[in-house]
């Protein structure tokens, strides 16, 4: 039956978010969300795992799905996280392609878009991310650059740090996508299991600790979670890395690094498991070249479906 003009449609679907590494693909998806679920740092390889978020509006129910940054790959890693984000293109109902608006476009921007444009997806919309942290005029001249890259439906600016345009951002986005029912329940917000969570916040401490130095040799899995007294959870991890000296550095003189990673870990853990207090124990292990891997990077969870 067709919706009266009183009644205002409901629409549902996917929209994937892609561009290269780095342009605030995960910040975007937890300022959409009004949380802080997908992990984010200044390194690329970052996001590693596909991840799923379920945004309810009165009108809608918006899936937005974050995906690793597109790269010139160079290991079995990098070949697999790409695989991961363009096999979410391949069916989506729209495609979000994110650029910054602080970094000349350039031919990572323009391979990404290759994809975007033979993406099937029946809306596709260029942002441009980070307002916040460029003039208008080079908002503008970025934007000029951008629209030559693919086909695009609509376009946005926005800054998810600040928060500007993001409502926008789902609205828009929203009112593209196909008439169709709440596919989800309307507590659902994400498609991730405690564990990987829990791996995930732990690998962003050891990135946003260590910056440059070693964030793509480092991987982490989480063994176990045990529910106590009292919302109490014991949560032990173990963080790999591919080379002694790597292993030196995450502790740190005297523990000091894996101490202060497991303190800052603590508190996300704290928040996502809903937890009352953690005790959160981190083991470093070396595992050489796991990067190269196919058998550990299923392992460790980063892998795209088959
Ligand atoms: N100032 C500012 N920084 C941002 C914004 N969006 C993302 N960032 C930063 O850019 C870096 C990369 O963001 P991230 O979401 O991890 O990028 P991704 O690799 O595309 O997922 C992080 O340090 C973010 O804090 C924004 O709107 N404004
Ligand atoms: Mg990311």
């Amino acid at each position: 039956m067709a919706a009266s003009p009183q009644e205002p449609v409901f629409t549902s679907g996917f929209v994937a978010l892609v561009g290269r590494p780095s342009v605030g693909k995960s910040t975007l998806l937890n300022a959409c969300l009004g949380e802080r679920v997908a992990i984010t740092s200044p390194v690329a390889q970052t996001t590693r795992r596909r991840l799923r978020a379920v945004v309810n509006t009165p009108t809608s129910q918006l899936v937005i799905v974050d995906t690793p940054g597109l790269h010139k790959p160079k290991d079995a890693l990098g070949k697999e996280l790409n695989r991961v984000a363009l096999g979410e293109l391949a069916d989506v109902d729209a495609v979000a392609f994110l650029i910054d608006a602080t970094r000349p476009v350039g031919r990572g921007d323009a391979w990404v878009a290759g994809h975007v444009r033979a993406s099937a997806a029946p809306f596709k919309l260029l942002v441009i991310t980070k307002a916040d942290l460029a003039s208008p005029e080079l908002v503008a001249s970025q934007l000029a650059a951008a629209r030559t890259l693919a086909d695009f439906d609509d376009e946005l600016v926005v800054s998810a740090t600040e928060g500007f345009n993001v409502d926008a951002f789902v609205r828009l986005v929203s009112a593209h996508l196909p008439e169709g029912p709440m596919w989800f329940p309307d507590d659902m917000d994400i498609d991730a299991t405690p564990e990987e969570l829990v791996a995930e916040f732990v690998r962003e401490k050891v990135l946003r600790a260590m910056r440059q130095e070693i964030p793509h040799s480092v991987g982490v899995i989480c063994d176990d979670i045990a529910w106590g007294k009292g919302a109490h959870a014991s949560v032990s991890a173990t963080i790999l890395v591919e080379r002694d000296s790597q292993k030196g550095m995450v502790i740190g003189k005297g523990g000091r690094m894996i101490k202060r990673i497991g303190t800052e870990a603590r508190a996300d853990v704290k928040r996502l498991l809903g937890a009352d207090s953690v005790f959160l124990d981190l083991v470093v292990q070396v595992q050489p070249q796991w990067r190269r891997d196919a058998n550990e990077i299923r392992r460790l969870g980063y892998r795209a479906e088959d």
